[in-house]
């Protein structure tokens, strides 16, 4: 197993969810954790909680210049980044693609997509100059099965998932591991985003069911980033047990 204590570890979305789930369980094992996202008083609060192992940075992943500069001005003790965690990502509106608002497709294609290469682009060639490292990226079982409303989000997270397939391709020979982590339902503020701050319709999504935490999604992709360096698990799919599959909706007339 790998050391966690030789890990400096970029996590971006770390106000909620996975992100802060993922800061908690670094910084438990002894890495260093640089945790960001939009949400200052969050990350404050995130800070206050785990101390000196913890920098925060208030970053927005659709600004390439903004995580340029950050990257450049970390500090010394933060500065050798060799895992990142490109985790930010929304969906917004689960309508049937002839009614929604574009403006939420364009958000989520800027977030998901524009937002992931970005921090991947600016953050990689520091990682194989320091000799190596892991990207994880954050997929979705979406990315693979359609559901209705799906529509964008769903095309995100399969552009996600080839990318960090290809991603592999490209960084053979360079020592950096890449890994797309693919969840189903997990209870954090996704839903509350995904409605819009709609509290009710966000928590009946999860009604009855024994959903996965983000501390179990943590769990995996600090267990990915452990193995040993000859290791590399290219896609993890993970599902809770009330969680499976259908049939083809076939309309007969
Ligand atoms: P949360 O809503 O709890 O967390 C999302 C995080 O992303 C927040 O920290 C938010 O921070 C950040 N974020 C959103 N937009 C931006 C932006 N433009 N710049 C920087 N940070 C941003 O959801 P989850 O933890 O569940 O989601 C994390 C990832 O997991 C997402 O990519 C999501 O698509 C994916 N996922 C979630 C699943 C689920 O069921 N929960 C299942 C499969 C995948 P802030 O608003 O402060 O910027
Ligand atoms: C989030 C899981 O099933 O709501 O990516 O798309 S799902």
């Amino acid at each position: 197993m790998l050391d966690p204590k030789t890990l400096t570890v970029l996590v971006t979305g770390a106000t909620s969810g996975f992100g802060a789930a993922v800061a908690r369980r670094y910084v438990a094992e002894g890495a260093k954790v640089i945790a960001t996202g939009r949400r200052r008083e969050r990350l404050d609060e995130l800070k206050a909680e785990l101390g000196d192992r913890l920098h925060v940075e208030t970053l927005d992943v659709r600004d390439l210049a903004a995580i340029e500069a950050m990257l450049a001005g970390l500090p010394e003790p933060f500065a050798a980044v060799n895992v990142l965690i490109a985790n930010a990502g929304l969906a917004l509106g689960l309508g049937p693609a002839q009614e929604v608002d574009i403006a939420d497709w364009h958000t989520m294609i800027d977030t998901n997509v524009t937002g992931l290469v970005n921090t991947v682009r600016a953050a990689l060639p520091g990682l194989i100059e320091r000799g190596g490292g892991h990207v994880i990226t954050v997929g979705s079982v979406a990315g693979d099965y359609p559901y209705p409303g799906g529509n964008v989000y769903a095309g995100t997270k399969a552009f996600v998932k080839q990318f960090a397939l290809s991603l592999r391709s490209d960084v053979q020979g360079k020592n950096v591991r890449v890994t797309n982590i693919e969840p189903g339902m997990v209870e954090t503020e996704f839903s509350l985003v995904r409605f819009k701050g709609d509290d009710g319709r966000a928590a009946s999504v999860y009604d009855g069911i024994e959903g996965m935490t983000a501390d179990d999604v943590a769990e995996t992709i600090f267990w990915s980033t452990t193995l040993p360096r000859h290791v590399n698990i290219n896609r993890l799919q993970m599902m809770p047990v009330q969680q499976a599959f259908s049939a083809f909706d076939i309309k007969r007339v």
